[in-house]
This record gives C-alpha cells, structure tokens and sequence, in this order.
C-alpha cells in the first residue's frame, strides 16, 4: 500500500518510523511519504490561511496550496512510475464516523492521501474539485475537535496498517478481536494466577475449552450491554440465542426484540 500525508506540521508523523508501522515500511509492505503543505506556497511568508468569507471565528486553509499538492500527488493521467489514483481522507469533526468497518475498506486500497486540516479547516472547493478526480472521504474518530487531523491520521493508519497482509505476522488473530463480532472483548488475564490478593478467574484455569467459550462469551455480552448499548442494539437478532439472552437477563440487562418473520 502507498500512502501519501499532507501536513504543515510533517514532524508529527515522526512515530511512523517506530514499531510495527515502521517495520511494514521497512519491509516493503506500506510506502509511506510525508509532504509539507508549504512546499505548495510561492509567497515569502509560505502563507496556508487566510480569514473566513461570512466572518466568524478562527482561519480557514487557502485552496491554493492544497490544488498544488494535490495535483502532484494525484495526477490526472497515469504517469507510468507507479502513480494510481488515490483516495483522499480528510480527518474532520464534521466527516463519517471512523470505524474498524472502514479500517478494513481502506486496507484494501491500493493508494490513500490524507490531508491534514489546521485551523477552522480546509476551504470547501479542495474537496468538491479533487472529488472531480478522486474518492474523497471526511472522516470523524469521535465527536470532539482537535487542534488539526494529523493526530487522527496516525490513529486511522495504526488502525489500517495492522490489516495489511504481512503487518501483524499470524500473532493475533483479526478475527476474535473487539469489533469483529459486534460485541466488546471480554477481559483478560495472564500470570501470576494470584496478584495482590486477586485472583484470576476459576473457569480460565478449567482447561474445559466450552466452558471457557461460554464465560468468555457471557462476560462480552455483559460488558457490552453495560459499556456500549447502542452495539447490543445492533446485533441481528439472531445473533443471540437463548443463553445469550439469558446471560444478559441474568446481569439485569434488557435483550434486544427477537426477529419476528412476516
Ligand atoms: C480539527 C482540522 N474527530 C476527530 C477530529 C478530526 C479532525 C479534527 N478534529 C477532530 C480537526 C481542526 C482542523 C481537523
């Protein structure tokens, strides 16, 4: 995967070097650049923002710049070294929410570029004249706002990065972690079996691998009902059979309407 970063503050991405993502780069498997959005300015002061049109608060980022960057880095012919056509993610508070769903799409692309906003933000025309050329995504990690995206970059392609095949070796696997059923993980334990008095749950030291399934299972669908109900209410009805709900009953907790056939 080629992956493409427009910033003005590139030093962020310093971590990119590090760790599993830096080992991907490293190995060939993601190829990662990061660009300085000034490098697109011609006047002395490198100049990104100017004030709203309507008035308001704050500064917003000129279109120029980011034309330029973008032009560069998704040409609108092929040109034969390699160049695909991106799709452009640009983190915002007003964007589609992020999610392990989405990580998946984009770990199947073959070129993404992120465009970090600073500021209030990006003048709008950026985004309605490069989705003239590309896919271009807004895209929200949660209801709160930040100085900038780039922080969301590094969140979105931590998340991304670990899909790619080769990233994660066979160490984990993708598919029994939190989000890949719908439900929340439950918890976890390691040695010493007894730590400061507290004791690692009977059944995990059972060896009985049903038994084990079934509390692992119940303590999910409790977590879950307590912590994030919303999920509980979008699980397919089918989904939860009798013991589940049972489990849920059992921890006062309502469980969603079975499907009714018509
Ligand atoms: C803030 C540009 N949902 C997290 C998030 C993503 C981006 C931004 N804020 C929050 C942001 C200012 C300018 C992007």
């Amino acid at each position: 995967m080629r992956v493409d970063i427009v910033s003005i503050f590139p030093e962020y991405f310093a971590p990119l070097d590090l760790s599993l993502i830096g080992k991907a780069r490293a190995n060939g498997l993601l190829r990662l650049a990061v660009h300085d959005l000034r490098t697109w300015t011609h006047d002395v002061h490198r100049t990104v923002d100017d004030t709203p049109y309507g008035g308001g608060p704050g500064m917003v980022m000129r279109p120029e710049p980011w034309g330029e960057a973008l032009d560069a880095l998704a040409p609108d012919e092929l040109s034969p070294d390699g160049h695909t056509l991106p799709r452009l993610l640009v983190p915002s508070p007003a964007g589609v929410p992020f999610s392990q769903a989405m990580a998946h799409e984009l770990a199947a692309e073959s070129h993404l570029l992120f465009a970090c906003g600073r500021y209030e933000g990006l003048d709008q025309r950026v985004l309605d004249h490069a989705a003239t050329r590309m896919p271009v995504t807004e895209v929200s990690l949660g209801d709160y706002v930040l100085f900038g995206g780039e922080v969301a970059v590094l969140v979105i392609l931590e998340a991304v990065t670990r899909l790619l095949p080769g990233v994660l070796g066979n160490a984990g696997s993708l598919d029994e972690e939190s989000h890949a059923h719908g439900l929340l993980e439950a918890p976890l334990y390691t040695k010493p079996a007894t730590w400061r008095g507290l004791h690692v749950p009977e059944v995990l030291r059972s060896g009985d691998h049903a038994r084990i399934a079934r509390w692992r299972r119940d303590e999910a669908l409790l977590r879950t009902a307590s912590r994030r109900p919303d999920m509980v209410g979008l699980l397919p009805p089918e989904s939860l059979d009798a013991r589940d709900r049972a489990a849920l009953d059992q921890g006062g907790f309502p469980s969603p309407p079975e499907h009714v056939a018509k």
